[in-house]
């Protein structure tokens, strides 16, 4: 069995955080990976090699072994209905919460305590089940790809289940946050059988990187 580490990285604005811990833990990408068209990149660790793919497929590369790491956020994790994965390392990085939004007009008279069933536009559908059915509310969730904030404004839904960081997005579009979800942050996954069969190399790759994550925090 060759000892390559393949670790698979989620494009977009993980990928920006991600290269600075991965090159402190002497990770780095022999050539841009933004001005690439590449998919498979060399590292400066002859073992190590980089994938970049769409955020949400990375745990399915790495439940599958395709790649024995990956980069994920938690959304995205929890999202995911596999198995086959640890949750190795919190790196910290694209932090955001998952919040339930709504009209700010909606919220003046509006309490959670209240809710019994929601009309729910979002693309985190199995999250936003068991949220509300943990707490005996019924749901009728409209499965969107993007741009959630923009539903209660033309009456696809009354509410939404998003990400959250700046409230630039939510304050832009007149909603306001009602009720926590989730802390969102980007976490290190492994490959199950990869820990066992590549143990060694893994295990100082993921210590160096624990390194790096608390050196930036
Ligand atoms: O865009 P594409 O469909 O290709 O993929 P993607 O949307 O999954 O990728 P990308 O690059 O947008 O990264 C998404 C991942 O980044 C999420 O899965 C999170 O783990 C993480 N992350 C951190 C965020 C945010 N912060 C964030 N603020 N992802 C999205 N947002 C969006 C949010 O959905 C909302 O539309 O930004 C808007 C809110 O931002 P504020 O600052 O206005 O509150
Ligand atoms: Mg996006």
């Amino acid at each position: 069995m060759s000892t390559t580490i393949n670790i698979a990285l989620s494009k977009g604005r993980i990928l920006e955080d991600t290269l600075p811990l991965l090159a402190r833990a002497g990770v780095e990408p022999l050539e841009d990976i933004n001005k690439s068209r590449k998919l498979i990149f060399d590292t400066s660790d002859a073992d190590v090699k980089l994938t970049v793919i769409r955020a949400a497929d990375v745990p399915t590369y790495v439940q599958y072994g395709a790649a024995d790491l990956g980069v994920s956020g938690k959304d995205v994790l929890m999202e995911y209905d596999g198995d086959g994965l640890y949750e190795l390392l919190d790196l910290k990085i694209a932090q955001c919460r998952l919040m339930v939004a709504e009209p700010e007009q909606l919220a003046k008279n509006d309490d959670p305590k209240n809710w019994t069933r929601l009309r729910i536009a979002t693309k985190y559908v199995n999250i936003a089940k068991r949220h509300f059915a943990a707490k005996g509310i019924q749901t009728d969730i409209i499965k969107l790809y993007g741009s959630m904030e923009l539903a209660p404004l033309v009456g696809l839904s009354d509410r939404i289940v998003d990400l959250v960081s700046t409230g630039k997005t939510l304050k832009a579009n007149g909603l306001v946050e009602v009720e926590h979800i989730a802390d969102i942050s980007s976490w290190l996954v492994a490959n199950k059988a990869s820990m066992k069969m590549k143990h060694k190399k893994l295990k100082a790759l993921v210590e160096q990187l624990a390194i790096a994550v608390q050196d930036q925090s």
